[in-house]
């Protein structure tokens, strides 16, 4: 839809099926054609909830094919290899196939993602038309998501009840100003290289140890609490409650325990005014408010004045306040910002989306509708980019990027 805005919401909504359909390789959705040709956990999650209203059976169908990727230690890897080639690092790199734990015959990396999954699950529950199949879906995922937070657990390498990512690509957010500190801290950043090279080798330590959390909790030079990762586990743990009680005939209760360790943790490590990522090497805060610090927000439970001070903040010079195009992605006032550089600055329609359900969560309705509507005029004017200039709203990156198109057409309602 290049250059061809959509002047309504019923061309919006087909145009965002059709980048959907293109994206559609048979078994899950690629995030863009070219790019990135295989299936990446966040964005099928996010594919999953957009599909929800539309195509229940596809968005069942693209989760499960995630799924089958996953390791026994019930983790969910961030990108599950279709096909050999077309990005690196691929399989070549990862060598899955000689850790004891992925799954035979499917080529996996070995690092994972915000674990979005069960609230995606959730949402297919709440939206398909079609009741039995989606309860039939919600059973047949219902394992796979048990394990997986189970998994999260072992991944507690501060020891206070959060998930610590071990390499940036797990946050979602990759060159984030809040992994620099960490990042050039650790063994990997001691060299002067470029940004490609560090990730890679902090991903081949992870490899050469097997990609095991009792490594990554003793050993691993990068280990970061980070507020968005552990914001959408407790949504997610919210999320399994609901599923437990209402489809799988399960005990809620240990999955609301869980939601509320988890935000008591957020509070007592990651809280100082704002929240912030917390370096678990070096045992303190890095001082860079990013559009990470608002994850906590998806939280229904978090306290009113937590819920005001962020709102604030959010709508401040640092990050609403002075952008013609909400929300940037680091705040503006930042030295570290850089309004065309992916996670250092533009805007983005997932974290724009997330900020939207956090605000309808806490009743801001004129603020989630501000939201709604900005997000809107991003892809109405630039198309379904993967982000986008706050200033000016000129796109970024790949064009009719997946996760873009399958939100706009959640925000479409
Ligand atoms: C590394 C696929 C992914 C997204 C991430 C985004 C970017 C990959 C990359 O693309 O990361 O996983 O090659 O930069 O940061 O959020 O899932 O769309």
């Amino acid at each position: 839809m290049e250059g061809r805005p959509a002047v309504d919401d019923a061309a919006l909504g087909r145009a965002s099926l059709a980048v959907l359909d293109a994206n559609w390789t048979g078994v899950s959705t690629v995030p863009a054609p070219g790019v990135y040709p295989h299936q990446w956990s966040l964005d099928s999650a996010f594919v999953a909830i957009g599909l929800a209203r539309h195509d229940a059976a596809r968005a069942g169908q693209e989760l499960l094919s995630l799924l089958a990727g996953q390791w026994r230690t019930g983790m969910i890897p961030h990108i599950v290899f279709h096909h050999a080639g077309g990005y690196f690092p691929g399989p070549s790199m990862w060598r899955s196939a000689e850790a004891p734990d992925a799954p035979l015959g499917t080529h996996t990396s070995g690092l994972t993602q915000p674990p979005l999954h069960a609230y995606a699950v959730w949402r297919v529950w709440r939206q398909a038309a079609d009741r039995d199949l989606a309860a039939r879906f919600v059973r047949l995922a219902w394992p796979s998501l048990v394990a997986q937070h189970k998994y999260l657990e072992t991944r507690d390498a501060g020891g206070a009840g959060l998930a610590a990512i071990v390499h940036p690509w797990e946050s979602g957010m990759d060159d984030s100003p809040a992994w620099d500190e960490p990042l050039a801290a650790s063994q990997a950043g001691r060299c002067g290289d470029g940004y490609h090279d560090r990730y890679f080798r902090l991903a081949v330590l992870c490899r050469d140890h097997g990609y095991a959390s009792s490594y990554y909790r003793d050993e691993h030079p990068f280990a970061v609490e980070d507020p968005l990762f552990n914001g959408i586990w407790l949504l997610s743990c919210d999320a399994m409650a609901r599923l437990a009680s209402e489809v799988v005939g399960a005990d809620p209760e240990p999955f609301l325990e869980a939601a509320a360790r988890i935000r008591a943790a957020l509070l007592d490590r990651l809280w100082d005014g704002a929240f912030y990522a917390r370096d678990v090497r070096a045992g303190r805060l890095v001082p860079v408010c990013t559009i990470g610090g608002f994850g906590p927000m998806l939280d229904p439970g978090l306290p009113r004045h937590v819920v005001e001070a962020l709102t604030s903040l959010l709508e401040s010079a640092s990050f609403m306040g002075a952008a013609g195009y909400p929300v940037p992605s680091c705040d503006i006032r930042a030295q570290e910002f850089d309004r065309g550089q992916y996670w250092r600055g533009p805007s983005w329609i997932s974290t724009n989306w997330l900020l939207a359900q956090a605000a309808a969560a806490h009743g801001l309705d004129r603020l989630s509708e501000i939201l709604v509507a900005s997000t809107l005029r991003l892809v109405r004017q630039g198309g379904f980019r993967e982000c986008f200039d706050p200033f000016d709203g000129t796109g970024r990156g790949c064009r009719d990027f997946s996760w873009s198109a399958a939100l706009t057409l959640d925000l479409l309602g």
